[in-house]
């Protein structure tokens, strides 16, 4: 045989063996990808507005007041005690699962003043990872399968998601808006009474509320708290609140805790998250608070999922909370000054907003605005319709505009997207620069 045929016959053994291999492989990762196909608690959960808008908004020629992340510094003695910890070696090493000593101590101090109550700092606090692991350690712990968990619309988006992953149904109900006000604050967003309480039959497991709320910003009074507060003990349920943005309320209004109601502690898991309170959303530390009957159930999801939250990061949050404990009330505690220089920049933007010709709703507190587009009259009928208003106009604003906000309908449930589409979230807890450059961008929109 000649050197010619021998080397097409090698090239033809050596083509079809890479399609057969090829083939098999094919064959195997279909069949593999067919049979463990993924598990039913996180069917439809596949799409997030933050891992999609975060990465839009990824370009730093884009003033970014989407998602919820301070521009401004934090408090540098929170970043001195995290380098001073790193180089303190035992602090480089596990601490204890359920939080670490010294920072379940000061959360205690801390929030004993809060409460008007002795909380055990062992018992009846658990720290995470977040105010999010705070939220999935509750539901996987004290939601199951057929139960059914009420959330006020609009709602902070993961609450729907881990709900059904703990094998729940979740109930929604929508905060009304009182009809015929020229200027609108978050305080003109109500409960319907009698729609709440139809919300409630014995398959309620809980309730979950968020004061101050995301994203409209809301404070819920005292009244609106009782009421909840009936409910939940009339049908015995548990209450969920989430209280990420507990110390930033503006002038005029009250943080409660529904845990402080009469006959409320032993239903209630109240979530907080260092991220917010020292404007360190990058460490990723929460805290769940709330009876030992509860709390040691979350630990139980706790110590067979995460374990332990990392050990520097907790020992600077509670460096910082020991130093505000001393302080609390007054002007300099970071939980004070903090909130007194965003209702400036909450104004701020306020006034940005109705220069543009838009309508805010004032928020009473946490870091976020709602802005009525409508007057812009935006026509977007080139981008489709299957997609709510609000997610085709963030998109463009992004592309075209260069500013990067979050649709509202993110926070709702589909029935209630009509309602809410006409809105956009815009983040101001930023430089005032940044809100500046927001400013430009909106009172040149009708110039190219
Ligand atoms: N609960 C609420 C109400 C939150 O807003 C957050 C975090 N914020 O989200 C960013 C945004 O809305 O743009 C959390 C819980 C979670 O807190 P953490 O960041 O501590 O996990």
């Amino acid at each position: 045989m000649n050197i010619a045929r021998q080397v097409l016959i090698r090239s033809r053994i050596t083509c079809r063996s890479a399609y057969v291999s090829c083939r098999r492989r094919f064959c195997t990762s279909q069949h593999i990808m067919s049979r463990h196909t993924h598990a039913k608690r996180i069917e439809g959960l596949d799409k997030n507005v933050w891992v999609a808008f975060t990465a839009m908004s990824a370009d730093p020629s884009i003033v970014n007041l989407g998602q919820g992340f301070p521009d401004i510094p934090p408090p540098s003695y929170v970043k001195e005690a995290l380098a001073k910890a790193v180089f303190e070696d035992r602090m480089n090493q596990y601490t204890r699962g359920f939080g670490h000593p010294t920072l379940v101590k000061a959360l205690s101090q801390v929030y004993g003043k809060v409460y008007g109550r002795e909380i055990d700092p062992f018992k009846e606090i658990l720290v995470s990872v977040g105010g999010y692991g705070s939220l999935f350690s509750t539901m996987q712990a004290l939601v199951e399968e057929g139960d059914e968990v009420i959330i006020i619309e609009p709602y902070f988006d993961c609450y729907v998601p881990m709900v059904r992953m703990a094998g729940a149904k979740p109930v929604m109900i929508p905060l009304r808006l009182k009809s015929g006000k020229k200027t609108i604050s978050s305080a003109d967003w109500y409960l319907d009474p009698d729609e709440l309480s139809s919300k409630f039959n014995s398959k309620t497991k809980a309730i979950i509320i968020n004061t101050p709320n995301n994203p409209i910003g809301k404070i819920f009074t005292r009244d609106e708290l009782q009421m909840i507060a009936d409910l939940c003990i009339k049908h015995d349920t548990l209450c969920f609140s989430d209280e990420v943005y507990e110390w930033l309320v503006y002038k005029g209004h009250q943080h409660i805790k529904i845990a402080t109601l009469p006959g409320m502690w032993d239903r209630t898991v109240t979530v907080g998250s260092a991220g917010k309170t020292f404007s360190v959303t990058g460490w990723k530390l929460g805290w769940s608070i709330g009876p030992e009957h509860l709390i040691k159930h979350l630990q139980t999801v706790m110590q067979n999922t995460v374990y332990t939250c990392p050990t520097p990061i907790q020992e600077a949050v509670a460096q910082g909370l020991l130093l505000n404990y001393d302080i609390m009330g007054q002007p300099e505690c970071y939980f004070t000054s903090l909130a007194e220089e965003l209702e400036g920049k909450r104004d701020r933007m306020a006034a940005i907003v109705q220069e543009a010709g838009m309508t805010p709703v004032i928020p009473d507190g946490g870091y976020f605005m709602l802005v009525d587009v409508t007057s812009l009259n935006q026509d977007l009928s080139h981008m489709g319709d299957d997609e709510a208003y609000d997610y085709k106009f963030v998109k463009w604003m992004i592309k075209e505009k260069k500013l990067a906000a979050i649709p509202v309908t993110a926070f709702v449930g589909d029935e209630s997207k009509k309602h809410f589409e006409k809105y956009i979230r815009l983040c101001f807890i930023k430089q005032d620069s940044t809100l500046e450059a927001a400013g430009a961008i909106l009172k040149n929109w009708k110039k190219v």
